[in-house]
């Protein structure tokens, strides 16, 4: 009944509807036959997109005419989530979207309950990205994100009869309404090939195949601003060329389009397996894909800005450019640039290194030596036989610098070099590439800064003292506060009496003097009430379980890895099942109720990773269907964990586990994410939990475990069998092998955690160690819920604490401190 109108969005209801309307009858994607849930979401995010559209495009035109100097963050992983609520309220429009669908009889919230995730990431990594984003369209910074845009992100998980089971996703399986395919953006990308050398010495890469890289634009707006940014995704392609239609006619189908399938394979598949040769070079073809696209688009930009640019000036790159490195997954970028330099803008070496080395810039998110990436250098010779003379070029000059400017240094050149040159598997060094050619190099959280300094990286340190740098992570309290806790963001806002805290979350800390205030205690119990419900339907929903609201919802969601120790969680309820069942009924009553609840995707090859989400599922199904104790005890898998799950359950939580071995975890951000949202953290001494400790207090965070720099003589003390097991996590253990949850064979996983030393034995992450310690921590807990004040004391303070763990104020860091870029808001 509505009537169309093609007229741009205005912010009017009516209008809306009008432009709603007519996006359902002109976008020709359903049968105008039906306006369904599905049609209606459709519908609404191409009217919203009108609105982005509008302001990205002045903010290019901003960008372009004022010319700033200019970030791009190049990414593997972007986990974006959904878009539609994120924009409206970005927009300051939600009220009005709100109405117009009221006129089509639909609700906002369910229609934005259509979309699909856009997961074009793994885990906390790719997150950050999208925080980051988010910040900076917020603080009206001249910047880009750049990815790939895989068709299956992450997988879907499903839990099975036998565990986890993975199942392509496709987030693309109708199509997304926020992206822009951009035809005029096509960049071609090279593989394989050789080096030609012509007759006055100049190299030049040739021959090989060459795919096209064509960039998908998604506007990101920033919060009550008129600035949008882009993320630009590439996608493969090939062209008509490389179709071969003399074999297709001969029946050859198959090798007819051959570099088709190919380009295909690049953007199929977040991290593919890397098992294979075959794995391991696809991984290096999406590394080089996203890198060279991107800084062909970057230097196409310098030089589109001013047209003398084209000859020389190569100078003003670094105070136009900022290339920011999101791990080392995009370090090709190092010899990209200087290829692109070198080999195709005629520059000599020097002064190609000085322009790159003042451009990239390298964060590092990990120090776990299996996630620090090497690669084979037959490989990279074979698929990038240029840069790997560029890289050879930048190990040897790296070599004869320090052998000529720092003698005592030499006894520690061969593990600085870019690269191994073992001869059983000779390698490139992926950090130490970043570590010698970035101007800076950052970790991101003060603990794990601080171990780069101290452990990783101390050899460079004495080096170039001032290259490293902390820039602890944050999250955008948009979207983990403002539109995912909306009861409690009107509380807040309330008592602050304004709502600027949407944009400086510092404001918070206006809570603390209301700590004791009964009526906001009471405002406060009503909110967390409101979204433990949403939460307990969302897990009847997904798994069938029905959850008391009134219990203790205690909650750890984040990937699924034995540094994590979700194992430990598991053991801890699996100890708890067993007292309760010794309990008499009478003692069982003074028991704190708990609900415990544990989310995550497991990598589809990490074995024990898998057998843990086998153990909570089976933990689940006896605890939760034992009449005598489910009362005072539920344990739940939560499946499919992904940021739309994490928006349902962050605000219903109360307790939140983030209990890694002290010095594993570099920063986690949910557990910014659930301070922010009122929940109490039990947590050691690891990445940002120290931080957060400091900002709410430490007695509001529940401490327990070794310290970082106790870690390396704990493990010592155990191979020399000096560690003596606390019999009550031998109990939990014994409990679990004597097949009380099941016949399924947790052997294998038990024993990781047995013996001194040796392969997946030896305890290596100290869950034997930390965990009478996490036992005495739970029963602490147990006793603060029952003095309900006390728990929302401490539930405020842990959100008028979070001010600092903004990814504003980490943007605004990285801005001032790193790129050396102002911001630029629209006019
Ligand atoms: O910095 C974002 C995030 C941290 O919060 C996590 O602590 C850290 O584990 C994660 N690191 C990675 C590294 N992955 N690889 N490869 O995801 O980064």
């Amino acid at each position: 009944k509505v009537k169309p109108a093609a007229s741009p969005a205005s912010e009017d209801p009516s209008a809306i509807a009008g432009n709603i309307s007519y996006h359902a009858q002109y976008s020709p994607h359903f049968s105008p036959l039906a306006f369904g849930p599905e049609q209606a979401f459709y519908a609404t995010a191409e009217s919203v997109r009108d609105h982005l559209l509008q302001r990205w495009n002045d903010t290019y035109l901003h960008f372009h005419k004022t010319d700033p100097k200019q970030t791009y963050y190049l990414s593997m992983e972007y986990l974006q989530g959904r878009a539609l609520t994120n924009a409206v309220g970005n927009l300051a429009i939600t009220g009005a979207y709100a109405d117009a669908l009221k006129k089509f009889g639909y609700e906002l919230e369910a229609i934005a309950g259509q979309e699909r995730d856009a997961a074009l990431g793994n885990g906390g990594l790719g997150r950050l990205a999208s925080c980051f984003l988010d910040s900076m369209a917020t603080l009206n910074l001249p910047s880009w994100g750049y990815g790939l845009r895989y068709r299956y992100g992450l997988f879907k998980q499903r839990i099975a009869k036998e565990g986890q089971e993975e199942i392509a996703e496709d987030w693309l399986d109708k199509f997304s309404p926020w992206e822009i395919v951009r035809h005029d953006v096509v960049y071609p990308i090279r593989f394989f090939g050789h080096v030609e050398i012509s007759p006055d010495g100049k190299r030049k890469w040739a021959g090989g195949e060459v795919l096209n890289a064509l960039a998908y634009d998604v506007p990101i707006p920033g919060y009550k601003t008129k600035n949008a940014i882009s993320l630009r995704l590439w996608d493969a392609t090939a062209t008509a060329e490389d179709f071969n239609l003399f074999q297709f006619n001969d029946g050859q189908y198959e090798s007819a389009a051959q570099l088709h399938s190919r380009a295909q394979q690049i953007c199929a598949v977040l991290y593919p397996g890397d098992a294979t040769e075959e794995g391991k070079l696809l991984r290096l073809k999406q590394q080089y894909f996203l890198c060279s696209a991107s800084l062909q688009d970057i230097i196409f930009r310098f030089k589109e800005r001013k047209a003398d640019r084209v000859s020389g000036k190569w100078s003003e790159f670094p105070s136009k450019v900022a290339v920011q490195m999101n791990d080392t997954h995009p370090t090709l970028a190092i010899p990209e640039l200087m290829r692109l330099l070198m080999d195709v803008e005629g520059l000599g070496w020097d002064e190609a290194w000085a322009v790159t080395n003042k451009t990239v810039a390298y964060t590092n998110h990990t120090v776990l030596p299996e996630a620090l990436e090497k690669w084979s250098q037959a490989v990279m010779r074979k698929l990038l036989p240029r840069h790997m003379e560029i890289i050879e070029e930048i190990d040897k000059r790296f070599r004869e610098m320090v052998i000529s400017t720092r003698k005592d240094m030499e006894g520690k050149i061969e593990s600085m070099r870019v690269l191994d040159n073992n001869p059983e598997k000779p390698v490139v060094r992926m950090a130490n590439l970043c570590v010698v050619a970035g101007h800076t190099v950052n970790g991101v959280a003060e603990l794990h800064s601080n171990i780069l300094k101290q452990e990783l990286f101390a050899d460079y340190v004495s080096i170039w003292p001032n290259k490293f740098q902390n820039k602890t992570n944050g999250i955008t309290p948009r979207r983990w506060l403002r539109f995912c806790n909306p009861e409690l963001s009107e509380i807040v806002t309330k008592w602050l009496k304004t709502d600027q805290w949407t944009s400086n979350l510092d404001l918070l800390t206006g809570l603390r003097k209301f700590a004791d205030d009964e009526k906001l205690h009471a405002e406060w119990a009503a909110a967390k009430l409101a979204s433990k419900k949403r939460l307990a339907k969302h897990v009847l929903d997904v798994t069938g379980v029905t959850i008391d609201p009134n219990s203790l919802f205690d909650i750890q969601i984040k990937r699924i890895h034995e540094y994590k120790r979700q194992l430990m969680n598991i053991l801890g309820a699996v100890y708890r099942y067993k007292k309760l069942k010794e309990m008499s009924a009478a003692d069982r009553q003074k028991v704190t109720p708990r609900t415990v609840m544990v989310g995550g995707k497991a990598f589809a090859t990490y074995t024990n990773a898998k057998r843990i989400v086998k153990l909570v599922n089976d933990v689940g199904a006896v605890v939760n269907n034992d009449a005598d104790v489910n009362k005072y005890l539920k344990v739940v898998f939560i499946p499919n964990y992904n940021v739309s799950v994490a928006e349902v359950l962050i605000p219903g939580s109360e307790l939140s586990q983030h209990i890694s071995t002290a010095g594993m975890e570099a920063s986690g951000t949910s557990n910014m994410k659930f301070s922010l949202n009122g929940c109490v953290i039990i947590g050691t001494l690891d990445g940002a939990n120290v931080e957060i400790r400091e900002e709410v207090g430490q007695d509001n965070f529940f401490l327990f475990g070794a310290k970082a720099d106790q870690v390396a003589g704990l493990r010592k003390d155990r191979e020399n069998g000096l560690f003596k097991p606390d019999p009550r996590f031998e109990e939990a253990k014994q409990f679990i092998r004597s097949g009380a949850f099941g016949t399924y064979d947790y052997t294998p996983l038990l024993d990781s955690l047995e013996g001194n030393t040796g392969f997946g034995r030896g305890d290596y992450f100290l869950v034997g160690y930390d965990f009478p310690s996490y036992i005495d921590a739970q029963a602490r807990v147990d006793e603060a819920y029952k003095d309900k004040k006390k728990w929302i004391k401490m539930s405020i303070l842990n959100t008028a604490g979070s001010g600092k763990f903004s990814s504003d104020r980490t943007i605004d860091q990285y801005a001032k401190e790193i790129w050396g870029i102002s911001a630029c808001p629209v006019p």
